[in-house]
Order: structure tokens, then C-alpha cells, then sequence
């Protein structure tokens, strides 16, 4: 056989050969995303970094072509346009293999941007998933490439060589696809799941933050920290995702009658929203592991209630999905002005993943690893004797009283500030014992009273203010809270464990002349 060398054909295969490549990673990771809940799904994430480049109007011009049916062409179009640059890919990979592989590899990182942009992806399974995929494209590529790497003047590509490699770029092309398909079809699904859950019902409105709850000082902690930026602390690697459909909330133990609550017996309860400020024990002075936000959802007291709580319990245990618990004692639930609650919300949304879908308990005062079970199942009561909770097996103590603390957030510790007026500012809590007064201390000078702003509620922290006549030079700068006890938090630095750290936060700054 003498037909003249066929360059063209040749190059179709290498597009060819990338784009199966480039399908194959694409495949993978919409796979991944479609079984393993907190992955992404990278062509729905591409997309949505597209959408939110375009400028305000072009943005409604998408949506306005392409109406309802907008993402299934935003889907195809990220598809078709990333298979179309694999297949350049291809054809660069003959003569620049390592070029190409870089050009994979950036593809890669572009899904990674776009996914950990997304509050709800999980970075570990993100990273893991676009690492994978990565590798296999790459493999996948090399694999179809690799018969007819030559280096010199481009060999014709026999016959026979040509038939296996079609078998092979069919073979995976068809795997690709059907894959894809499968992980799409997931990935729907749980969209649709998600989108799914039911509006939050209304609830009986806080008193909303009164005039002077904040400070308008740059850098300082907002009053209510937003969902996407609220502190995540657990024992869980990958967020879970749990559905509201079939998952259910029992009482148990030492009550009159056990209960069984499905999520929409839990919404249809009588609703009410708190603004509570939750910390974690772990939290280091100056530490960030503290947050608040508005939780709405249902009186613990409503639940205990109808379930008919025996005298004789003396511990409250939550435990989730997964078996983690947390306990505290019951007669915390005593004073009338403290409520605890079972949240289904928070900041007005349905809880997020992180922060314990379906729903968690907010405990007004208590650290989260006593009170704050997450993705909550179940309502135990029992003895305080009777049952440990994972973190008291651990060494921790058994009781997690918040203890009062006070953090500088403004200026920066190891900042530069001009000389003269200089706002040092920052949030102080002791939920639910309330904060009275805070105090800064320049050097080792006298303690300076802050101004405090209007607290929500003593359930909250709040924001605080000293404006320092700054003279130049390098300066420390200390701050002390005092509860709503009269209680001057605790002086002497103790490390967290085993209740939570201790001492007051310090930072030092340099006053420029
Ligand atoms: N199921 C479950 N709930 C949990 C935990 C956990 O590990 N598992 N950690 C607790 C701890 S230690 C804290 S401080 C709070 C943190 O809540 P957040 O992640 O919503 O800020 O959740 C609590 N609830
Ligand atoms: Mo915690």
C-alpha cells in the first residue's frame, strides 16, 4: 500500500485523542460530584464563575436568551467549549507533550477556582477530585497518543494502527459519556434535592440589633457573622449532606413519651429566632472559633414538653447522625430567660450543610462541645452519671460553661497606626451572662473603660471602643471583659483544655511619628 502520508488525519486524530482525554477528566469529576455530596460538579461551577464575570447586563442577556432552559445550555456550552480546547490540546501534545499537560493542568486548576469559590463545596473532596481528574486526562491522553508518538517528519498511520487506535478513542469516548451522563443524572438530582427544601416557616421575630449595636470602626468583627464565614468546628472530614426527606429527630430516654419528629413536624411546631453567640473551646485567646447569628427554629422547652421530660433526668445528650453527642446538664434549661433551641435556620436561610442540616441545638452559654450537636437526630435524656459525650471521654470537662473574653480587632496586632486618635476596637461575650464593662490597658498603664455598643441581648457579644491619644513609638495593648456577674474574665493564660482558654488578648502595634 502506498498512500501519501495523511498529516491531516493524523491531526484529527490528535484533537480527537484530546478531546476523549479532556471528556474523560470532565466525565470523572461530574462522577465524583454526582457520589460523593460536597464535591463539585466543576462544568456547573465553570459556569457560574462565567456568569458572574459578565458585566450586570450581559448577565440578564444570558438569561434572557436562554430562558428557563439556561443551564442545560450553560452546562453544554462549558462542555463543548472546554472539549474543543482539549482537542487543541491534542494537537499541541504531538509536538509540546509537556506544553499539553500543562494545558490540562491549568484546565484543572481553573475547575478548582471555580469550585472553592462555592461556600458549599467541600475543599478536600474539591481538590481531590480535580487531582484525579487531572491524572486521568493526562493518562487518557498519553494512552491514545502514545502508539504513534514519533519524533521526526510525521509518519502515515497504517491501517491497522489507525483501526485500534479508533477502537481505543471509541472505547473511551463511549466510557466518557456514558459516565458523564450518570454523574450529571446525580448531580440533578441532588440539586433538585436541595432546591427542594421547604421555605423556613415564619417565625415569632427577634427584637432586631437596637440603635448602637455597632461601632463603625474599619476591621472590626461584624455584629452577625454571615453563613459562608461563620466558624466550622467537627469531627467530620467531609461535610455531610443530609437529606430533610427521611431523616427524623427522636426523644428518648427519661421522658413520659418518646417522640418522633419528621422535618416538617419540626417546622410545623410554633417557630421562633434568637440571636445567640456560640464559641468553641478550643478557641485560643484572640482566637476566631466564635461567632453569632440569628438561629430560628423551636423551643427546646416546646419539645421537652410534649415528650414530658422526667424529674429525675439530669443530662440532655444530642447526638447525631453519626453517633457524635454532646451533654449537658438539664437544669441549664431552667431559667426562663434562657432559651435553648433546636434550630432550623440561620441568618433566615435553612441551616447549611456545615452548620448541621436538617438541624442542630443552639444552647445559649454553652461551648459547642457540650450543647451544639449538629445534624441532630436524636434527644436523649438521661443522668449526668449515666453518659459521657465524645469530647468528655476525651479529657475535656464535663461541664463547657463560655468563659468571658474580649479580642482586639482593630488596629492589627504588628500594625502601623499614625499618631494621635487611633480607635482600638473589638467584640467582647460571656453568653448568656452578658458583658458590663471592657477595658484597655496601654503598656502597662492604667485600664481605660471602652466604650461598650448596645448589646442584642446577653446571649450576644458586643462591640467595643477606645480611642487612644496614640504617642509614637512601639506600644502593647491589652483588653479585659467583665460578665454581667461583675466578673472580671480570668487574668492568668491557661492553654484550652481542658474548659477553654484564659488570659487577655494582647497585640502590639508601632505608633509612626
Ligand atoms: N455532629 C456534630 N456536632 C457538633 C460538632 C461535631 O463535631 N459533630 N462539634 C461541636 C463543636 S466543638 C462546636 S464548637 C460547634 C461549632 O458549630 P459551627 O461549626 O456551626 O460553628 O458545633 C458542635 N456541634
Ligand atoms: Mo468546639
Amino acid at each position: 500500500m502506498n498512500v501519501a502520508p495523511a498529516p491531516r488525519s493524523t491531526r484529527a486524530a490528535d484533537a480527537l485523542s484530546g478531546a476523549v482525554a479532556g471528556g474523560a477528566g470532565l466525565a470523572l469529576a461530574e462522577l465524583i460530584a454526582g457520589l460523593l455530596p460536597g464535591a463539585p460538579s466543576v462544568v456547573t461551577e465553570v459556569g457560574t464563575l462565567l456568569i458572574s464575570l459578565q458585566p450586570a447586563g450581559a448577565k440578564q442577556l444570558v438569561v434572557d436568551l436562554f430562558g428557563t432552559a439556561d443551564k442545560l445550555a450553560l452546562t453544554l456550552t462549558v462542555t463543548v467549549v472546554a472539549l474543543l480546547i482539549t482537542a487543541a490540546l491534542g494537537v499541541l501534545a504531538r509536538s509540546r507533550r509537556g506544553l499539553a499537560q500543562l494545558g490540562f493542568l491549568g484546565f484543572g486548576l481553573l475547575g478548582i477556582y471555580a469550585s472553592l469559590r462555592d461556600p458549599l463545596v467541600d475543599p478536600i473532596p474539591a481538590l481531590l477530585s480535580a487531582g484525579v481528574s487531572i491524572v486521568v486526562a493526562i493518562w487518557t491522553l498519553d494512552w491514545l497518543l502514545g502508539r504513534s508518538v514519533v519524533r521526526g517528519p510525521r509518519p502515515e498511520m497504517p491501517d491497522w494502527e489507525r483501526r485500534r487506535f479508533l477502537g481505543r478513542a471509541l472505547t473511551a469516548g463511549a466510557v466518557a459519556v456514558v459516565g458523564g451522563t450518570v454523574g450529571r443524572i446525580l448531580v440533578e438530582r441532588q440539586q433538585a434535592a436541595a432546591a427542594a427544601v421547604p421555605p423556613l416557616p415564619v417565625a415569632a421575630p427577634a427584637a432586631s440589633p437596637p440603635p448602637g449595636a455597632t461601632f463603625d470602626v474599619p476591621g472590626i468583627t461584624p455584629l452577625v457573622i454571615s453563613n459562608d464565614r461563620f466558624y466550622r468546628i467537627d469531627t467530620q472530614l467531609l461535610t455531610p449532606h443530609l437529606q430533610a426527606d427521611g431523616w427524623s429527630l427522636s426523644v428518648t430516654g427519661m421522658v413520659d413519651r418518646e417522640l418522633q419528629f419528621s422535618y416538617a413536624d419540626l417546622l410545623a411546631l410554633p417557630q421562633f429566632e434568637q440571636y445567640v453567640t456560640i464559641a468553641c473551646v478550643s478557641n485560643e485567646v484572640g482566637g476566631d472559633l466564635v461567632g453569632n447569628a440569628l438561629w430560628s427554629g423551636v423551643k427546646l422547652r416546646d419539645v421537652l414538653d410534649r415528650a414530658g421530660m422526667q424529674a429525675d433526668a439530669t443530662q440532655l445528650v444530642g447526638r447525631a447522625f453519626d453517633g457524635w453527642t454532646a451533654g449537658f446538664p438539664t437544669s441549664w434549661l431552667d431559667p426562663p430567660d434562657r432559651e435553648a433551641m433546636i434550630a432550623v435556620g440561620m441568618n433566615g436561610e435553612p441551616l447549611p450543610p456545615q452548620h448541621g442540616f436538617p438541624a442542630r441545638l443552639i444552647v445559649p452559654g454553652l461551648f459547642g462541645y457540650v450543647s451544639a450537636t449538629k445534624w441532630l437526630t436524636e434527644i436523649n435524656l438521661t443522668t449526668l452519671e449515666a453518659f459521657d459525650a465524645y469530647w468528655i471521654r476525651l479529657g475535656w470537662a464535663k461541664e463547657g460553661p463560655i468563659l468571658t473574653q474580649s479580642r482586639i480587632d482593630a488596629p492589627r496586632n504588628g500594625g502601623h497606626v499614625p499618631a494621635g486618635t487611633v480607635a482600638v476596637a473589638g467584640v467582647a461575650w460571656a453568653p448568656d451572662r452578658g458583658i458590663s464593662r471592657v477595658e484597655v490597658q496601654v503598656d502597662e498603664g492604667p485600664w481605660n473603660a471602652a466604650e461598650l455598643s448596645r448589646a442584642i441581648s446577653d446571649a450576644t457579644w458586643l462591640q467595643w471602643l477606645y480611642r487612644w491619644q496614640a504617642p509614637p513609638g512601639m506600644h502593647s495593648l491589652r483588653v479585659r471583659a467583665t460578665d454581667g456577674t461583675g466578673e472580671v474574665q480570668a487574668a492568668e493564660r491557661t492553654p484550652p483544655p481542658p474548659d477553654g482558654a484564659r488570659g487577655y488578648h494582647q497585640i502590639a502595634v508601632t505608633v509612626d511619628g
